[in-house]
């Protein structure tokens, strides 16, 4: 599919792949990255040649770093509560009716840790490294960044993530449940598409229906994500805020405590 300039798009053997092209900023992505991702998901989804949606992002440093910081000033570029429709990216990857699997080839990050968590499946390098930085940065995903991911992990961990912004290892990912399998870079590739083919060997249909229904149990979190986003855009108007994402670009330490919020 052409017109992209954010991501990349192909569709063959009944597996779609769609791929953030931004590597010089890790994949992070801006308003206009989040609108294509939407459009080639629901491309994808709505393609019966299609079975399987892999995302992924390119290059071998990131998966995705979440928003793009430099696009970032208090509402970065583009509609939505925020400025990037987020949380419209998190719902069609789970409203698509046939599996999502995350290729996660280095950092997942941020947004792009909460990218995973809505994937139905996740495959990911050795080298990958997961984590939090919202809290970091005066941001947070209050939705499916948090809630689903609790659901995912436990709630213990799911606040360890959040409350003290550490970077988890693949392995680590492996053991809390955040990705199924864990494989040297080389074979990434390699995993990702036995997988696929194994999906591709079963019923669409029945896949379809057991996809719908493990979201029915946590679609109460949409809800949450919309309260969260609406909470999220008048919390990046404020000064706390703002001197994370400041810090963060002049790569100095955050002084949240001095800005009197
Ligand atoms: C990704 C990470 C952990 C990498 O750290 P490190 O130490 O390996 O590299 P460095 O130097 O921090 O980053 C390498 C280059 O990538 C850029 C950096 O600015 C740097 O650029 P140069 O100095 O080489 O020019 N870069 C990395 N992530 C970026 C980003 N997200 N936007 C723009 N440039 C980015 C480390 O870089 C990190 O922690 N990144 C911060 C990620 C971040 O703040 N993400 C946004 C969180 S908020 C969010 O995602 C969100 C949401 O979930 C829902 C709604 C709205 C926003």
């Amino acid at each position: 599919m052409t017109g992209f300039t954010d991501i990349l798009y192909e569709a063959s053997g009944g597996v779609a792949r769609i791929t953030i092209n931004r590597p010089d900023k890790y994949n992070a992505f801006r308003g206009q990255t989040c609108e294509e991702l939407i459009t080639a998901f629901n491309r994808a989804g709505w393609d019966k040649s299609v079975g399987v949606i892999v995302l992924t992002g390119a290059g071998d440093k990131a998966f995705c770093t979440g928003g793009d910081q430099s696009a970032h000033d208090g509402g970065y570029d583009g509609r939505g509560l925020v400025g990037l429709p987020v949380e419209d990216l998190q719902t069609v990857i789970r409203d698509m009716p046939k599996p999502v699997i995350a290729r996660v080839n280095g950092y997942a990050i941020g947004g792009g840790n909460v990218l995973v968590t809505c994937c139905d499946l996740a495959i990911a390098s050795e080298t990958a490294q997961f984590g939090q930085v919202g809290p970091r940065v005066g941001s947070v995903d209050p939705g499916f960044g948090t809630a689903l991911l609790a659901r995912t992990v436990g709630e213990k961990k799911a606040r360890e993530i959040w409350y003290l912004c550490r970077r988890y290892k693949a392995q680590e990912a492996l053991e809390m449940g955040l990705v199924n399998r864990v494989v040297p870079a080389a074979e990434l590739d390699a995993e990702v598409a036995r997988w696929c083919d194994e999906i591709l060997a079963l019923s669409p249909t029945a896949i379809a229906i057991a996809k719908r229904s493990f979201n029915a149990d946590s679609e109460s979190i949409r809800g949450i994500s919309a309260l969260g986003m609406q909470t999220l855009a008048l919390f990046y108007e404020t000064a706390e805020s703002k001197e994370g994402v400041n810090a963060f670009m002049e790569k100095r330490k955050p002084r949240f405590r001095d800005t009197g919020e």
